[in-house]
């Protein structure tokens, strides 16, 4: 009895000191593939947390939606099988409604504008107001601003747009978006290639780096650039998870995450101009200056609509347009 006492207390001596030793993993799950904005903010996480922490905690990024789509993600990050995520603004709607202000319509002018906001006292309101949904919001990355995409017809006003069947992310607002602006909005989670190519969808919309990295121009011959969303992904940790980590380890890796976000905002902006030349050579018709002003306008009152009339959101909504003003 004595000798199976000592074994068992050697046995869980062993195990707690050789666990105290080793590293904390991290999942990470993002729904795009290699080389998209999701992925080159989560790698580049991935190198500094590890360096920085020299190797105390060990990160593994799950792409191409091995872990399900971005929705799916989330419910999995709440649960805290799936710590941490880089997930684009859209699919945060049903969880949060706070999430819907960035993604209102022509908000933005440029990017500038966006880091002003976002690196801001608001942004930091916003990453704090979706703790109530389980997450801890850590930084902002980015997707960039969305541009329409179509194999109809070259848009040039929302005249262009009548009817054509667009892809939404799963998102309120987005979906009221596009139905303003007077075409057939159709939520569907990522990856649409499929969908685009069966032409169950005459158009979607997304930033320059998604036609180029998805081959888009093989199947899309029209390009608009309506730059119409300042598209923001949440870098976002499992509050559960979260609570759990000493304030050295959450300062790091809130750091780690922040400049991570920041290295993919600028790397991803300094392509665009290549992209767009890109997208020309593989024979894409782009309309370049698309009447902006009547899209604007089309799209002004859907701050009074119900999405907005939960107070927290309306109130964050206005004050960001103040801001911009
Ligand atoms: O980043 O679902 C979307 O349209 C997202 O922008 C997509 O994940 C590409």
């Amino acid at each position: 009895m004595k000798k199976l006492f000592m074994f068992l207390l050697v046995a869980v001596l062993f195990f707690f000191s050789t666990n105290s030793f080793a590293a904390t993993k991290i999942k990470v799950g993002v729904v795009t593939k290699p080389g998209s904005a999701q992925n080159i903010a989560a790698q580049k996480f991935k190198e500094l947390i590890e360096q920085r922490s020299n190797g105390a905690f060990k990160v593994k990024v799950y792409h191409s939606a091995s872990l399900g789509n971005e929705t799916e993600i989330l419910q999995q990050v709440q649960m805290n099988t799936i710590q941490m995520g880089v997930i684009t603004g859209g699919p945060f709607d049903t969880f949060n409604p706070i999430s819907r202000v960035i993604n209102y319509p022509f908000l933005f002018k440029d990017n500038a504008q966006a880091d002003e906001i976002l690196d801001g006292p608001l942004g930091t309101q916003i990453l704090k107001s979706i703790e109530s949904s389980g997450f801890k919001g850590l930084s902002f990355s980015e997707n960039g601003f969305r541009n329409l995409t179509n194999s109809k017809n070259p848009v040039k006003t929302p005249d262009d747009i009548k009817g054509l069947k667009v892809r939404v992310m799963s998102s309120a607002i987005h979906k009221a978006i596009w139905s303003t602006l007077g075409a057939n909005p159709t939520p569907m989670p990522w990856p649409i290639y499929t969908e685009l190519e069966q032409g169950v969808i005459d158009g979607q919309e997304n930033p320059l780096w998604v036609m180029e990295v998805y081959k888009f121009y093989e199947i899309q011959k029209y390009l608009s650039l309506t730059r119409h969303v300042y598209s923001y992904h949440i870098d976002v940790a499992s509050l559960k998870w979260w609570k759990t980590l000493d304030k050295k380890a959450q300062d790091m890796i809130q750091k780690a995450m922040y400049d991570a976000a920041v290295f993919q905002r600028q790397d991803n902006r300094s392509k665009d101009a290549d992209r767009l030349k890109l997208l020309k050579e593989k024979g894409m018709e782009i309309v370049e200056n698309p009447d902006i002003a009547a899209f604007r306008a089309k799209v002004v009152n859907l701050k009074d609509m119900d999405l907005y009339q939960d107070p927290k959101v309306k109130d964050m909504l206005l004050k960001i347009m103040e801001a911009v003003k």
